[in-house]
């Protein structure tokens, strides 16, 4: 049987160790914020050398669906991080904005590690359902990147005819040799 005062002392350290803890849940502000950058393998994390988006904007919703009026704006700076400072503890959603027209978000949530990877649903632009609580969160993050159109490459077959422009402009292979051969 342990002594009385072993289990007094282990309650004391326990107090001790769980009071900064405690003072925070007492409604301590935190910092809101992540990072904006170009997803170059558009592979939804953050590899070595993808660079920041400046400028990109970020509206800051009280609650979880970004429902009704914004709480804050803030922008991108020069290596794509925003910081919303002061926050308190809640449901916060955040809806980005002033992204490049023909460019993309890229996959959401891909990996383990929520430091690099994109939070963004790349339809609705949003993070929905962030739950602050008792620690700072600077991950939530967006990947963008701008879609290259793959243009084919026609290459026509023998005997193909080919109308460009307004009518019959030529023909392609030995299709036109035996074109002439018949006139
Ligand atoms: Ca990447
Ligand atoms: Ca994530
Ligand atoms: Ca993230």
């Amino acid at each position: 049987m342990r002594p009385r005062w072993l289990l007094l002392a282990v309650s004391v350290i326990c107090l001790l160790v769980l009071a900064p803890a405690t003072a925070l849940s007492a409604g301590l502000p935190l910092d809101l914020g992540g990072q904006v950058w170009y997803d170059t393998n558009q592979n939804g994390t953050q590899d070595a050398g993808e660079p920041g988006v400046s400028g990109m904007y970020v509206e800051l919703f009280p609650n979880t669906d970004c429902t009704g009026s914004g709480v804050g704006n803030g922008i991108t700076d020069a290596n794509g991080f925003y910081l919303f400072p002061n926050v308190f503890m809640g449901d916060y959603c955040l809806e980005f904005s002033n992204i490049p027209v023909g460019w993309d978000i890229t996959p959401q949530d891909q990996g383990l590690d929520d430091s690099i990877d994109s939070d963004v649903d790349p339809k609705t632009r949003q993070i929905t359902g962030i739950a602050l609580m008792n620690q700072d969160d600077l991950d939530e993050d967006m990947g963008l990147f701008e879609p290259v159109e793959e243009v084919e490459e026609f290459v026509p077959e023998p005997g193909t005819i080919m109308l460009l422009g307004s009518g019959l402009a030529g023909l392609a292979g030995y299709a036109t040799l035996r074109w002439r051969e018949r006139e």
